[in-house]
């Protein structure tokens, strides 16, 4: 029931959204993934120029005919579609399950439309996950040790077997746990003030962002 909303608010999303001669940004993770699957089904799809932020939405958009742009298209993006691991009361997200958060943000904060697409267990109150940072190997313990000391509890993301998960641009990840955000937008500036890291997985609201929220009874909404 969840997929068929998700399926039909990616229907309704491209519908709304795309239109012709478009340069769009394409978010990473499963959810995203519906939207360009539906986009195959466009009349206008040659027209578009695509951006992708990972291999595994590259893929996704290969299979369905999309063409792609020069990354230097970037100031160019007129809409991104992404999804997101949670997303606040003031909108605020939590980003980076899928390892794509640093490419992600590029496009989020150059886009006109932000489009965000996520069933409804990831819209909270609050926010109550780790926050995903984007850290260069080389601090791995450094920039681990700095976020103890602001009241984090950094973890390095791993594979199943141990390995450390490495994101397309080389670095590390560190899902850290705080025991509480009271100011999103603060705290990605602090956290990103730390020597080695990349990025942070906090994306505060900016304007024109739309959300979709998928729902377990099938249908879905605008909020
Ligand atoms: O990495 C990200 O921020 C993605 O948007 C992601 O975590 C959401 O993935 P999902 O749609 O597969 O839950």
């Amino acid at each position: 029931l969840l997929q068929d909303a998700i399926q039909k608010l990616a229907k309704d999303a491209v519908g709304r959204f795309v239109r012709p001669n478009q340069v769009v940004g394409l978010g990473s993770g499963s959810t995203a993934a519906y939207i360009v699957r539906e986009m195959a089904g466009l009349k206008a799809k040659n027209t578009l120029l695509c951006v992708p932020t990972s291999l595994q939405i590259k893929v996704e958009a290969e299979k369905s005919g999309l063409r792609f742009a020069d990354e230097g298209r970037i100031p160019d993006i007129d809409i991104v579609f992404d999804g997101a691991d949670q997303i606040d009361g003031r909108f605020n997200m939590i980003k980076g399950g899928g390892g794509a958060l640093l490419r992600e943000k590029i496009l989020i904060s150059s886009a006109k439309t932000v489009v965000i697409v996520a069933d409804e267990a990831k819209f909270v109150k609050s926010f109550s996950r780790s926050v995903p940072i984007e850290v260069h190997p080389m601090a791995r313990t450094s920039a681990a040790k700095k976020l103890e000391e602001v009241g984090g509890r950094p973890a390095m993301r791993t594979l199943d077997k141990g390995y450390p998960f490495v994101t397309e641009n080389g670095n590390i990840i560190l899902d850290t746990v705080f025991s509480s955000i009271p100011d999103p937008e603060k705290a990605e500036l602090e956290l990103k003030g730390i020597a080695g890291v990349m990025e942070v997985g906090l994306f505060t609201r900016k304007s024109d962002v739309y959300y979709y929220r998928a729902k377990s009874d099938g249908t879905f909404e605008m909020v």
